[in-house]
């Protein structure tokens, strides 16, 4: 139920009764997101005071080195989840291997892995526009006791037990599921607090926005060409507005509450596309689920694709159930 002034601490517990799982370790894990979440923040909004208080790599005024945010925020989670003491393992975007929690946890009794995309869309920062960060979070597959593998790592993304995102926009929002439909929180940068703002958030069926990189249309499947001139074309309700941040939070968070699809096909530079299937498709793919949307690589569905390898891409079609599948049927059809 909805309650006015509903904190997301308040809301963890209320609801880690529905949680499958041992609630209290996963409210643990929340709660250090959450804290890291709101530390990223803080220096997020201080980014357009770079030229005042120094440059990246540059010493400030307090004699501190300047770090680039997409390696501070990296830092900041990582720091938090292993202080906790709640994750044996923990992937990042910005890592090039996995980190086994061996040091808090030596006896190797934690059961949760988090994958993280700690700033996606950094690039966005030097221009003011949002950016976010991505995480995902499994129940390990090798037995408790034993050291984390990459086994644990590559599971489906069907297997997630929770996923969500953190967008430093306008205002800063964590949106987040555990299975049980997604509910959005948005920050009071007064009190620190995140608030219930956007409760049991859903895709409406169809939209009218389209976001994609056109920039690369010349480069794209003879599927997804087909399809961008199909939500171009004078007909029904179309053409669609055509919105795109290149910035996968954003984008994808707009279309939740609007309707609309979000595409990263891959092109004859890229093969895969460009998104990571562990840090950012899946826990997208699982929050779009969860909130009666879709997500699907033009012929299968995100959540069902068997991982071989940590960074691996792929194709990314997301978003309002019906834009996906006709996307899809476009992409069959011109096979
Ligand atoms: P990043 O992980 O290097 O930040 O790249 C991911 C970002 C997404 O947020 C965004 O949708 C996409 O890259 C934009 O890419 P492009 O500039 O090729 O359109
Ligand atoms: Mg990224």
């Amino acid at each position: 139920m909805f309650k006015k002034n509903q904190t997301l601490g308040e809301f963890i517990i209320e609801n880690q009764m529905s949680f499958k799982y041992s609630s209290g370790e996963l409210s643990t894990l929340f709660n250090s997101i959450r804290l890291a979440a709101k530390v990223v923040n803080h220096e997020v909004n201080k980014a357009g005071l770079v030229d005042i208080i120094g440059n990246v790599g540059e010493v400030n005024i307090q004699g501190e080195n300047q770090q680039k945010l997409d390696v501070y925020a990296n830092e900041k989670f990582i720091q938090t989840l292993i202080n906790r003491n709640i994750v044996c393992g923990i992937a990042s975007e910005e890592e090039d291997d996995f980190i086994a929690i061996n040091s808090l946890d030596e006896n190797h009794q934690n059961k949760y892995i988090v994958l993280i995309d700690p700033l996606d869309g950094s690039s966005n920062i030097d221009v003011n526009v949002s950016v976010g960060t991505i995480f995902s979070i499994y129940r390990r597959v090798t037995p408790v006791g034993t050291p984390v593998t990459l086994e644990d790592f590559l599971q489906k993304g069907n297997q997630q037990v929770a996923a969500g995102y953190v967008v430093y926009g306008t205002s800063t929002m964590l949106v987040y599921t555990t299975g049980d439909g997604v509910n959005g929180f948005t920050l009071n940068p007064a009190i620190g607090s995140f608030y219930l703002s956007h409760p049991n958030m859903q895709f409406p069926e169809s939209g009218s926005i389209y976001s994609v990189n056109e920039g690369n249309y010349i480069h794209f499947p003879q599927g997804i060409k087909n399809y961008i001139k199909y939500c171009q074309r004078e007909e029904e309700d179309r053409p669609y507005t055509s919105r795109y941040i290149g910035s996968l939070v954003s984008d994808f968070h707009r279309n939740m509450i609007k309707g609309g699809i979000y595409l990263y096909p891959k092109s004859s530079l890229n093969s895969n596309g460009k998104l990571r299937l562990l840090y950012e498709c899946n826990p997208m793919a699982f929050i779009a689920e969860q909130a009666n949307g879709k997500a699907s690589d033009g012929f299968t569905r995100i959540l069902d694709i068997q991982p071989t390898e940590l960074h691996q891409r792929v194709p990314f079609i997301c978003g309002s159930k019906n834009m996906v599948t006709k996307a899809e049927e476009f992409m069959r059809e011109a096979q």
